[in-house]
């Protein structure tokens, strides 16, 4: 006999954060408004945390939780619907056992001892289409290669080899012009190490690059940036201490005190090549985009003046009180290093989840793309930002409702930036179900072009990717033309 299955009451798991554990499949999602653009023929993949089971704990966090992958694929003017759980070794072991085993978020030292040396990656973070492979990511553990299709977990997967380091990033890039691979490790060689291995990956999945270097302290490195010459890592003071996490506490700690580090790290280079600039403690989860400027790096970053994650306190113990991200070009001057970290609010409303026409990764650019307006009723927006005039479009789907982190799909290959679709998942919270919408990117006031009713909720969702049908088909992402860009590197 096993327990019953209870979760805990508290706010995490109320309303639309209501533990969900459904997969779904829907062929033709109703279309309840407006019509399908042609030539909008691809997959949305997107990855959320939802739960298998009760950890037994009263201190979830909504950053853990077993991954659920979810597809949406746009052809022959409808849109089918798929979600799979993520069958992580994490979940393979749950679902044995009929009950959670894996305790506080990262926290090994209050997991059931049946599971002791099994891989903690729960496999909820993103999805990466790379070198035609599909995989869900979570930055504690290696990718789980997932069938493009049918969404079947296939494995926990170090790419032929290649990653010797105990993780992978949930951040990646693919560069969208030389359809390589960038990607890291952090506290790459076990729980509190200073390692980062920094890899990059061929068009063809081969290893072209690796660094290792330490970052100052065991930091949290969620995100990174990527310029054409360089990869970009911010070190924000949020920092893992071993002996805590021993003693069941808080996989990080904020620390004030400390600096913000920034490594310039050359994308085909080694560990001797790496330039560090530094400046007074903030946070940020993710970033917008890098480019160069002649001397100069910039960094587009959701930058929090303070800790970004209030569920991880002091070492005294402090939970220190919210405070709003701010779009933030952090700046730094490779003949001016002393000068540290130079920092230009672009936008004065607070927003999140970042997003670019991906074809400017890397490169100077105009368009982001960001969730904002988060009133008190919990309701937000999409937000499209023209952070070289500060110059903004919004649409909010209504009082209550909320969307998810944009995606971005070009209209074509060589359509102007910027020019194109954002493909939206709204959660429709009063009716407790979603709606796929898709909005004319240059016209995000103008309100969806196309509205497709989910009868079931989506419950969250981090991240995710589209990829069109051309590029499902090839394994690679087309590349535009490049007049306007001067591509300097190799
Ligand atoms: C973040 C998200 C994570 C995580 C650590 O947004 C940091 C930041 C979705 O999981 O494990
Ligand atoms: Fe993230």
């Amino acid at each position: 006999m096993v327990e019953p299955v209870r979760f805990p009451d508290i706010e995490l798991y109320r309303g639309w954060g209501e533990p969900l554990r459904t997969e779904c499949d829907i062929r033709g999602l109703e279309l309840t408004q407006g019509a399908l653009p042609a030539g909008l023929e691809g997959t949305l993949y997107r990855v959320g945390a939802d739960r298998q089971y009760p950890s037994g704990r009263e201190d979830d966090i909504f950053i853990d939780g077993e991954g659920m992958i979810h597809m949406f694929r746009f052809g022959n003017n409808q849109v089918d619907y798929r979600s799979r759980w993520v069958q992580t070794e994490r979940y393979k072991h749950q679902k044995a056992a009929q009950r959670g085993l894996f305790g506080r978020y990262r926290n090994r030292y209050t997991n059931d001892p049946s599971v002791a040396g099994v891989h903690m990656g729960a496999g909820n973070t993103t999805a990466l289409f790379h070198a035609g492979r599909l995989y869900a990511l979570k930055e504690d553990d290696l990718p789980y290669r997932m069938d493009p299709d049918t969404l079947d977990t296939l494995q926990r997967d170090d790419i032929d080899g290649a990653i010797t380091a105990t993780s992978f990033t949930a951040h990646p890039k693919v560069d969208p012009v030389t359809n390589e691979l960038l990607a890291f490790s952090y506290q790459a060689r076990g729980d509190a190490t200073r390692d980062i291995a920094f890899y990059v990956f061929g068009s063809d999945r081969k290893l072209i690059n690796e660094v290792w270097f330490e970052m100052p302290y065991a930091a949290c490195v969620h995100d990174f940036a990527i310029t054409d010459e360089w990869a970009v890592f911010p070190f924000f003071p949020l920092i893992t201490d071993l002996d805590v996490v021993k003693a069941g506490g808080p996989y990080y700690q904020w620390h004030p005190d400390q600096q913000v580090h920034i490594a310039l790290v050359p994308r085909y280079g080694t560990a001797e090549g790496i330039r560090w600039f530094k400046g007074p403690a903030a946070s940020a989860g993710h970033m917008m985009n890098a480019f160069r400027e002649g001397s100069k790096v910039h960094l587009d970053v959701c930058l929090y003046e303070g800790n970004c994650f209030p569920f991880f306190p002091t070492p005294q113990g402090e939970v220190t009180a919210p405070v709003p991200p701010f779009l933030t070009r952090l700046t730094v001057d490779l003949q001016d290093p002393q000068a540290g970290i130079g920092k230009r609010r672009l936008f004065p409303i607070p927003c999140e989840m970042p997003r670019t026409d991906d074809r400017y990764q890397g490169h100077a650019y105009r368009n982001g793309f960001v969730i904002s307006g988060r009133a008190p009723d919990g309701s937000s927006g999409i937000t499209r930002i023209d952070v070289t005039t500060g110059v903004s479009d919004a649409w909010m789907p209504g009082p209550g409702d909320s969307v998810q982190e944009a995606q971005f799909v070009p209209r074509n290959i060589d359509s102007p930036e910027g020019d194109g679709w954002i493909v939206l998942l709204v959660c429709r919270v009063s009716r407790m179900r979603s709606d796929l919408v898709v909005l004319d990117a240059t016209q995000l006031a103008a309100g969806p072009v196309a509205t497709f009713r989910i009868p079931v909720r989506v419950r969250a969702t981090f991240h995710g990717m589209w990829v069109s049908q051309a590029t499902l088909d090839s394994g690679l992402f087309e590349a535009r033309r490049l007049d306007s860009l001067q591509r300097t590197g190799r």
